[in-house]
Parts: structure tokens; sequence; C-alpha cells
């Protein structure tokens, strides 16, 4: 199955190489090795800080980002960004078309890569969780996930990130209702982002009110385009890393290794069960018998997966809600 050998890629990206790691990837993203091996082969990370940056397209995550990740490796950090994109219907990759790409060289040591949406949701990827695991494991110390921002409520990203920074424009619509429906429980920073553009002051204001209502932490207000207020970001964002490494919390870990847990069970119980229901010879055999009308649907589904065997199957969906401040 896999086309490289393990040794070589673990060593290369154990020595932070940027081609290694971004084989890694690519072998999490296409699934052309065992994940868990290739993950549990580096050594696990504690220190390092996943922070999910979301918001809806065009806000300006990868702008902000562009902007952030050199302050932050002056800092003395190692910055990975791990960019979700939407996933094209029909080749299934990565849909670039004119979105503000990151800058290829973001800086001496940063590391950044894009990721299909494909099979995720939320804003994230299938692999994004696994994808930032060996990011970690690689030795960087902050890994920025920037999700897909097909909607401001894509938050799934809380699952996976120990700290999630919201954006929001003044392009961003019904703001008021986003902010009373409940997504500062979810989201740790909000970040006024745009801060240049006419009726941002007016946002800002309104995002100030929500903040001490809920009691959540005070808005940031940025504009990528002039710098302002970058400064003060990137000194919140990195007194938020420092926060997390002093007192981690045990639940997100364990939420994410829940999640991982819980992928890796249902591809294993989906391939069986596609196994044992004779693969796609059966299923073309069992849609002429459907079309020919001598089976139902219901009948042809308890022939490819009969209840006694799934019963077995029946997951417990969950693992949401989080924030720890
Ligand atoms: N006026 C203004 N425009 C900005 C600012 N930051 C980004 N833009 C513009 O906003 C547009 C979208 O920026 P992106 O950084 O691609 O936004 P994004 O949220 O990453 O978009 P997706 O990845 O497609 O979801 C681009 O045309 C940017 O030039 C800013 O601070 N002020
Ligand atoms: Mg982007």
């Amino acid at each position: 199955m896999a086309t490289f050998d393990v040794e070589t890629l673990v060593a290369g990206i154990k020595a932070g190489e940027s081609r290694a790691i971004a084989q890694g990837i690519s072998a999490i993203e296409d699934e052309t090795y065992d994940t868990d091996h290739l993950i549990s082969s580096l050594p696990p990370s504690p220190n390092c800080v996943r922070i999910g940056v979301t918001g809806a397209t065009g806000v300006g995550k990868s702008s902000l980002l562009a902007r952030i990740v050199p302050s932050l490796l002056e800092r003395g950090e190692r910055v990975a960004v791990l960019a979700v994109d939407p996933t094209s219907p029909l080749s299934g990759g990565a849909l670039l078309a004119d979105r503000v790409r990151m800058p290829a060289d973001l800086g001496s040591g940063a590391f950044f890569r894009s990721v299909a949406s494909r099979h995720g949701s939320g804003g994230v990827a299938a692999c994004t969780d696994d994808a930032a695991e060996l990011l970690a494991r690689a030795g960087f110390s902050i890994v920025l996930v920037e999700t897909v921002g097909v909607g401001q409520l894509d938050m799934e990203v809380a699952e996976e990130t120990d700290d999630v920074w919201l954006l929001l424009s003044p392009e961003s619509g019904d703001v008021m209702q986003l902010l009373k429906s409940g997504v500062l429980e979810v989201a740790n920073q909000l970040v006024i982002h745009k801060g240049d553009r006419p009726g941002a002051g007016r946002l800002l204001r309104l995002a100030e009110e929500m903040c001490r209502e809920q009691e959540a932490p005070a808005p940031l207000m940025v504009s990528s385009r002039d710098d302002a207020g970058v400064d003060e970001l990137v000194e919140r964002l990195l007194d938020r890393v420092e926060g997390i490494r002093r007192a981690p919390d045990a639940g997100s870990e364990r939420r994410r290794l829940l999640r991982r847990l819980r992928r890796a069970t249902e591809k294993r119980w989906i391939s069986q069960g596609l196994d044992r229901a004779g693969g796609e010879d059966s299923f073309e055999q069992i849609a002429g018998e459907i079309l020919s009308q001598r089976l139902t649907i219901q009948e042809a589904l308890d022939r490819l997966a009969p209840p006694g065997e799934m019963k077995f199957c029946r997951a417990t969906a969950g693992g949401s809600g989080r924030k720890t401040t």
C-alpha cells in the first residue's frame, strides 16, 4: 500500500524536513498509509497549541494568517498553517479558484499546507485532526487551522483545536443574529476584521456589547490591509497560547482522541460492512433486481446489511460543546 519507506519518512519528519512533513500529510489525506502507525511512530508533543481560525468565505482568514505568522516566528514559535480548501465536486481535489493564497514563503521555519475538505463537515476536512496531530508531533509549537469558511457557524473546528478565533467583517451579514445564536459559547475570541472598511467601528461596538453581556473576552479589531491592530492580536494570541501551555485542558486532548478513535472505527466498520455486503458487484446485481421490481429497497438493505449483524455497529454519536475559558 505504501509507496515509500516509512522509516525514512519518520526520520525526515523528526528532522523537520518540509518535504517529509508534506509527504506525511499527503499519506494521511490520501490514506496511502496506515495513519495511526505513522503518527504513533512520532513522539507526542504536549506543548503544541492548535488554534482554529474560522469565519465566512472572504472574511480574510488567509490574509490575517499571512500577517501574523511572521510575528509568531519572530517570537520563537514554530508555526504550521493547515488550510482546509473547498473540494471540487468534479475532481475531488481542492478548489483554489481566485482565493488569496498564503504567500509561498511565510517566513523561515513556517510550514503551510492546504487539505481538501472532502468527506469533512463543519469547515474541516476528514483528515484535519490527524494532519494537525502529525504537525504537532513534527515539532511545531503552534498549528493554525483555517477552516473552509462555507458559513459562519461551521464551528466543528472547535472539536479539533484548543482555541477558536472567529473573524467577522463589516460584510458579514446579520452579525447580531449570529452573536445571539450562541456562537460565543464556542468561539474563544472574536476578531472584527477589515477594520479599514466602513462600518467596522459600529460592528466592533456591537461585538463589544455582546461579549460583555456573554462574559466573553473583548473583541479585537484588525486590518490585514494596513496592519492596524495586528500587533495587539499577536500579543493576545501568544498570551492565550501561554495560558493553554500552563494549564492544558485535559478534556480537549481527550475529545480529540475520541474523535480520531470514532472516525477510525467508523472507517473500519464501513469497509468491513461493504466487504460483507459483497462489494460493488453485489450492489450492481441488487440494483438490477430493484429496477426489475423483484426486490424493494428495504429487502435489498436487509440482504446487504442484515439487521442482526449490524446491531453492534450502532455507534453513539457525540462529543460536542466546549469552551474552557
Ligand atoms: N479591505 C480589506 N480587505 C481585506 C482585508 N484582508 C483581506 N482582504 C480582502 O478580502 C478578500 C478575501 O481575503 P482572504 O484572505 O482570501 O479571505 P478568506 O477568509 O481566507 O477566504 P476563504 O479562504 O475563501 O474562505 C481578498 O480580496 C483580500 O484582499 C482587510 O484587512 N481589509
Ligand atoms: Mg482563505
